[in-house]
């Protein structure tokens, strides 16, 4: 894979991000997830790739743009085939409400070798690098943070636990504090919190808990950049899910590896922060007509990790300048 689209990447989310994070804490998420898609769109038309969205906004008929199935991508006899995984704004709501670490985030992979995730839940467990084949999504939550806790080499009672805060984690919730490790709850953005277990500065040691399926393919793909883990097992939340699920040949039983969800080595990830967070500070608007961005852009065939801050002149740039 060509090594320069990594840049590419990355001026694909920072149009995102630089287009939505305008709409922060004004409490309108259609907004802010429809500028951060046009921008993306508009920017994914400028590079040479043969891309087909596999993981996007949605199917054709409720998504007009980054649809399932849609090609991009300036595409000459030449270009690369490749499987697109997006997710234009990764926390709507936070943007919406004001609220931290919402990102816009791409990965890609050579044709065929992202997975097709039904638009279901997802139960995941993710670790950095040296946790790594020291958890099993069926595995006890006990057993799970006792593991990690060896492998770490760190008391349970220091280990941190990232949990989206919803009811259906009630449960979690309460065996994690049984066991006496810690737990951080986000409201949003499961990508970016599986993404945190592989930095140690941002203090999390293991994702666990049920979110978007196509968010697993996203974050499965940077933590293979990482050489972290992450694991995934489809999980339905009403009978219509189900039956799209079984529909797609899913196996719901089925643990999906990382290989399973994102083939091979040849991945380029990139995300670029939108509201302010941890991990990637978000957009930030400077003095005459500038705006700075911070992103995430990872290859997991050499592994390298790039975090790039670029100061953009908007003035040069009408599109976002609105
Ligand atoms: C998570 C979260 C996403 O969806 O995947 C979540 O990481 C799962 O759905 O940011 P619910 O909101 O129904 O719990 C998001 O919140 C939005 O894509």
């Amino acid at each position: 894979m060509d090594r320069n689209l990594a840049l590419n990447l990355a001026r694909v989310t920072e149009a995102a991000a630089l287009a939505s994070a305008k709409y922060l804490g004004r409490g309108d998420k259609n907004a802010a997830d429809q500028a951060a898609v046009d921008a993306m769109r508009r920017m994914f038309d400028t590079i040479n790739i043969d891309g087909i969205v596999v993981i996007g906004e949605g199917e054709l008929d409720e998504a007009p743009m980054l649809y399932i199935g849609e090609e991009i991508g300036k595409a000459t006899g030449e270009s690369l085939k490749v499987d697109i995984a997006v997710d234009p704004l990764d926390g709507t709501i936070s943007v919406a409400k004001g609220l931290p670490n919402a990102i816009s985030v791409v990965a890609i992979a050579p044709r065929g070798c992202l997975l097709h995730a039904p638009d279901t839940y997802m139960k995941k467990i993710a670790v950095g690098p040296k946790a790594r084949g020291f958890v099993d999504i069926n595995a006890s939550v006990e057993e799970n943070i006792r593991n990690v806790a060896k492998a770490l080499d760190k008391d349970v009672s220091e280990i941190t636990v990232n949990i989206l805060d919803r009811p259906r984690h009630d449960k979690l919730v309460e065996e994690v504090r049984k066991v006496g490790a810690r737990i951080k709850m986000f409201s949003d953005g499961d990508v970016l919190a599986a993404i945190s277990t592989c930095f140690d500065y941002t203090g999390v040691d293991i994702l666990m808990g049920i979110g978007g399926a196509p968010e697993g393919v996203i974050a499965a793909a940077a933590l293979k950049c990482m050489e972290g883990e992450f694991q995934g097992v489809l999980c339905p939340a009403t009978e219509e899910q189900k039956e799209r699920c079984l529909n797609m040949g899913a196996d719901l039983n089925k643990v999906l590896t990382m290989e399973d969800l994102v083939k091979g080595n040849e991945i380029i990830f990139a995300a670029t922060g939108v509201s302010y967070g941890e991990l990637l500070q978000g957009v930030k608007y400077l003095e005459y007509n500038k705006a700075s961005t911070h992103s995430l852009v990872m290859r997991a065939e050499t592994g390298t990790i790039r975090f790039i801050e670029a100061i953009h002149r908007l003035d040069k740039k009408p599109e976002y300048a609105k």
